[in-house]
């Protein structure tokens, strides 16, 4: 089985999107990859975040993804800190960056554009670290987003970089870029992501949200005045993103909804739509409860990072070895 390693930080509450274009990925590549996915939450220092805020926002994305299917007798699902070894090969990494190279990251870039405040040096070298969390593994497959397709490749010249300076001991690993059909946009404006951090809550579905005020947001989303019901983005991104919704939810085909629809309006997909919304919201959010409540977190979070250790200390000891630092 070929190795495959994701991280997801939690900074922030989980979207329909993040489900639709992530979670739901993960859940299918479970049976076909030897997965590793862990929660980047020392990356999420590189923002100020409450400590307590942290420490909610890290249990409930495991108890998310835990109620959307991931086994953890299939993947291996551990903490960043619970694994020393990320800091520490993250630090080699940050000395083999370029200066400039990391200057080159189109997303520190754009914040570094959009004049935000308190941005910290963490944030600037993180793809250093995002390599060595990748590295310690020798997966063949990352699977991201769009955004940190460019990190994922610094972290193949990382590798190649130190494989060729000392010798080999990386593999060097093949980002897999999430599929533009799954993605999901805004309900209030549908040309742009649907995105915790920047859509106005009328436009998001948060995963936690009431069942019932998701229905009303997917009742009052934006479509146009065309009248009829077709897969066209551009035209018709609203009703597009309705149909994209339906159809993950359901796992009917876009094409066969769009045929059930001939002669019909927006209001009976929107119906639709809110209903699958609602029940799929219902029954994801029971079996939260009920793994929260069992508290078998810890104990899933405790032998992943024993599994992933036996790993990473492999690496790292032989990496240390490498540079000279241990003697
Ligand atoms: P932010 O709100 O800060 O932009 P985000 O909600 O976009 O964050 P990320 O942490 O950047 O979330 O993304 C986590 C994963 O979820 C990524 O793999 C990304 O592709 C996926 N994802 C996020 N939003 C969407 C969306 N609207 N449609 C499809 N996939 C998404
Ligand atoms: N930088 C990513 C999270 C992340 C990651 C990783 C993803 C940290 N380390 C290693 C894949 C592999 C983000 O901000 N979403």
């Amino acid at each position: 089985m070929k190795r495959m390693l994701s991280g997801i930080k939690p900074t922030g509450r989980l979207t329909l999107g993040n489900y639709i274009g992530a979670i739901r990925e993960f859940v299918k590549y479970q049976d076909e990859y030897e997965m590793f996915i862990f929660i980047a939450n020392q990356h999420a220092l590189t923002i100020p975040i409450k400590a307590a805020e942290l420490r909610r926002n890290t249990k409930d994305l495991i108890a998310i993804y835990l109620a959307a299917g991931l086994d953890p007798k299939k993947v291996t699902l551990f903490l960043q800190s619970d694994v020393p070894a990320h800091a520490q090969l993250g630090w080699i990494m940050t000395c083999l960056s370029g200066y400039g190279e990391l200057q080159r990251m189109t997303q520190f870039k754009d914040k570094m554009a959009k004049q935000e405040t308190g941005i910290t040096a963490g944030l600037f070298t993180y793809p250093s670290l995002m390599a060595a969390d990748i590295l310690l593994y020798d997966p063949e497959y990352v699977p991201v987003c769009q955004d940190q397709q460019q990190h994922v490749e610094l972290t193949r010249d990382l590798a190649e970089r130190f494989n060729k300076r000392y010798s080999d001991t990386f593999t060097i690993p093949e980002p897999l870029v999430t599929k533009v059909g799954a993605k999901i946009y805004d309900l209030q404006n549908p040309t742009k992501k649907m995105s915790k951090s920047e859509s106005s809550p009328k436009g998001v579905i948060d995963l936690l949200d009431d069942p019932k005020s998701a229905r009303n947001k997917i009742k009052g989303a934006v479509t146009d005045s065309l009248g009829h019901v077709a897969f066209d983005p551009e035209n018709q991104p609203g009703v597009s993103n309705l149909l994209t919704i339906l159809s993950a939810l359901s796992g009917e085909s876009i094409d066969s909804i769009v045929a059930r629809y001939e002669g019909k309006g927006y209001g009976d997909l929107k119906e639709e739509t809110g209903q699958a919304v609602h029940d799929f919201l219902t029954a994801l959010q029971a079996k939260y409860k009920e793994i929260l409540a069992e508290g078998k977190v810890d104990a899933i979070l405790k032998e992943g990072a024993e599994r992933a250790s036996r790993i990473a200390n492999k690496k790292i000891s032989k990496v240390y070895r490498k540079v000279g630092l241990s003697l």
